[in-house]
């Protein structure tokens, strides 16, 4: 009994003595206060990137000069993991090309692991589930829609009205919430009114991820650079953000604490002619008429666009028939394009329209309808066969009447 209380009483001297060694951890001396205050800081550097010259249009075949940047801690006490997360406008970056650790990087002397290591792309179709007040959008929510894959929720909890004009539209960047915690920007390339008051977006994300935990040896403290990022050069003239995603980007401490930290994001100008995306549609009514009649071609393209000049090709539906221009008409006043064509020949034809673009936005090309003209006397629609068996039938009737006047006459 005598023992089991001295070692009790060891125990709880023990634990006192514990208690009193975390106190002196958890009294910060002054220096470690006034760190306190300067909370850790992630930033990128260069914080202003500038790329590219006036006059010259960027693409994906010809890009601006590469540029780098670096992403750097300051002010870190016992770093034992990290993970960056920094988001972009992939129209006018592009992708980046490679993340790495430079030499001198905070593991540099110690035995680590990767985290994550992410250059994503996305580009994603959603559709606003009921209408929607495209000047207040925030609380919408969206079915996100992606071929092959269950549908899933986003719901819109930032928007940055990129183009001044009031309104959710083309340009804009809007971030969503995926489930409760993960956070995603996407720029709207097109924005279209499906007429129930419901809207759906065509819209693109890009972002980097990279990280890094300490397998063994000693935590960092001080100042000091996580990675590298290379971009291969921008794709159009613009300005990009390179922004940390807060809800992806966190510092552990030893103790596997976050860190609470601020960021400096940076921008990048990227000079040149920039031109946005656009879109054009083609309708054909009717889609099935006997050769003579008239077929109405009519599409629009968007952003609206007046008066101006859109092809209409069309070729036969065969393999390697090639793409014949139809005819040229002009765009009314509400954007709209018509043609009446008069069919002249028999068959099956693809049609499509397009447009050349203009200084502010690009060329598009519609997608490709079918279009069936068949002979004179066929019903549209009407087998050839059933044509063949009507015709002998007809016959047969015709024939039947001739025998019977035959036989009245006689
Ligand atoms: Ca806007």
């Amino acid at each position: 009994m005598q023992k089991h209380i001295t070692q009790m009483g060891f125990l709880i001297t023990l634990t006192m003595m514990l208690a009193l060694a975390n106190l002196i951890v958890i009294i910060p001396p002054a220096n470690t206060q006034a760190q306190s205050q300067n909370p850790a800081k992630i930033t990128i550097t260069p914080e202003h990137i500038e790329v590219g010259q006036e006059g010259v249009e960027y693409t994906v075949e010809n890009r601006t000069e590469p540029f780098t940047i670096t992403v750097e801690v300051s002010n870190v006490t016992d770093l034992f993991a990290w993970q960056v997360t920094i988001w972009y406008l992939h129209s006018i970056l592009g992708n980046a090309s490679k993340v790495s650790y430079p030499e001198g990087h905070v593991f540099q002397n110690n035995d680590f692991t990767n985290l994550t290591v992410m250059i994503e792309y996305i580009s994603a179709k959603l559709i606003s589930q009921s209408g929607l007040n495209l000047t207040n959008p925030l609380g919408s929510v969206w079915d996100y829609i992606v071929e092959g894959a269950p549908k899933t929720t986003y719901k819109l909890v930032g928007w940055i009205d990129r183009d001044y004009n009031g309104e959710l539209s083309q340009k804009d960047i809007v971030e969503f919430l995926i489930g409760k915690e993960r956070k995603q920007f996407y720029e709207i390339l097109i924005l279209k009114d499906l007429g129930d008051g419901r809207f759906e977006i065509k819209a693109e994300s890009a972002y980097v991820q990279y990280g890094a935990a300490i397998l063994s040896g000693s935590t960092f403290s001080g100042d000091g650079t996580l990675c590298k990022i290379e971009f291969e050069g921008a794709i159009r003239a613009g300005q990009s953000p390179l922004n940390f995603t807060k809800a992806e980007t966190y510092l552990l401490n030893s103790t596997l604490g976050e860190m609470p930290y601020e960021v400096g994001n940076a921008t990048v100008i990227v000079h040149g002619i920039g031109r946005d995306p656009s879109t054009i549609t083609i309708n054909a009514d009717p889609e099935r008429v006997t050769i003579g009649k008239n077929i109405t071609i009519s599409g629009e393209i968007e952003p609206t666009k007046r008066d101006v000049p859109v092809e209409i090709l069309y070729r036969r539906n065969e393999t390697g028939a090639e793409w014949k221009t139809l005819a040229t008409v002009t765009t009314g006043t509400d954007g709209k394009y018509t043609y009446v064509w008069t069919t002249n020949q028999t068959g099956e034809f693809k049609l499509k329209s397009k447009w050349a673009g203009d200084a502010v936005n690009l060329p598009a090309e519609s997608k490709e309808i079918l279009v069936r003209i068949t002979a004179e006397g066929i019903a549209p629609g009407m087998d050839i066969k059933l044509y063949i068996i009507a015709a002998v039938i007809a016959v047969i009737i015709i024939a039947g009447i001739v025998l019977y006047l035959k036989k009245f006459r006689s």
